[in-house]
């Protein structure tokens, strides 16, 4: 029989039934409605979006709060996380700085993302992982994930860029700055997941959202943790995308420098 670490080294995701069993994501809804209801008003409610109204000036206020959601740092460094991870194989689970939540609108596209790799974004180890948490029951009617399974063993996927942003270090790459430079080819898997599991997926791994047609809002959090006994990531002093960005890091299919001396060559020559 296949392990579960065997199977989530093979397909670069695995869905963990019933893993929150300590109240961590009551703990979270919590402090989200607290602030939904510092930020929104009273009537506030992460169960019932019919209760209150959100206007785009608020959404956008709450939504950049809600990455600093004391719960988020409690989940991300809990024992079982970093005992999760090391099942998994990671030897030395490290924080990314960068763990994040989505509030998802009905039938609103804006802001969902496009099949893309973590890694370009954030860096991080070869092995560092996303630990997706559905707050409530995920699936093509509420909104989802969809994973190319095995992606990540190819590597980091051929990418563009998208923005006119400068190539120095210290900049950050973000999704509106690169995109994949070529259709992805393959059957995805949906990620069907309850309240209480959560989907551990490889930055590596190609992945991306689908739209919410229900009619209350999808709210996710994004842990994300590195592995920082991987020789590879040690010799380039640890990257990570806050710090650097993809054209500083080096990974399977992509050489930083190389790719840096290209992207100088296509630049416009001044005088
Ligand atoms: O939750 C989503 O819709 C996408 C999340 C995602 O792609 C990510 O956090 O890397």
């Amino acid at each position: 029989m296949t392990s579960p670490h065997d199977s989530f080294e093979r397909d670069g995701f695995i869905v963990l039934r019933n893993f929150w069993q300590h109240g961590e994501l009551d703990a979270l809804q919590s402090e989200l409605d607290e602030l939904g209801q510092l930020i929104v008003g009273d009537t506030f409610s992460s169960v019932d979006q019919g209760r209150y109204s959100l206007t785009a000036q608020d959404q956008s206020l709450l939504y950049d709060r809600l990455k600093y959601l004391p719960a988020l740092s409690c989940m991300s460094g809990s024992a079982n996380v970093r005992a999760m991870c090391r099942s998994l194989g990671m030897q030395h689970p490290s924080l990314m700085g960068c763990c994040n939540m989505r509030l998802d609108k009905p039938h609103d596209a804006r802001h969902l993302f496009a099949w893309h790799q973590d890694s370009v974004y954030l860096l991080g180890s070869l092995n560092a992982v996303t630990i997706w948490v559905p707050l409530q029951d995920v699936d093509l009617h509420h909104g989802t994930i969809q994973v190319m399974a095995g992606s990540h063993r190819e590597g980091l996927a051929p990418f563009k860029r998208i923005s006119d942003k400068v190539i120095a270090p210290y900049v950050p790459f973000l999704q509106r700055d690169i995109s994949l430079a070529e259709d992805v080819q393959g059957d995805p898997v949906t990620i069907e997941a309850k309240r209480g599991d959560v989907v551990v997926f490889k930055q590596m791994l190609l992945h991306r959202s689908t739209p919410n047609l229900s009619n209350q809002i999808r709210w996710t959090a994004q842990l994300r943790i590195t592995d920082l006994a991987e020789p590879d990531y040690r010799r380039q002093r640890f990257p990570t995308g806050d710090r650097t960005n993809i054209f500083y890091a080096s990974y399977p299919g992509h050489d930083a420098d190389a790719r840096r001396a290209r992207e100088a060559e296509s630049e416009p020559k001044s005088g």
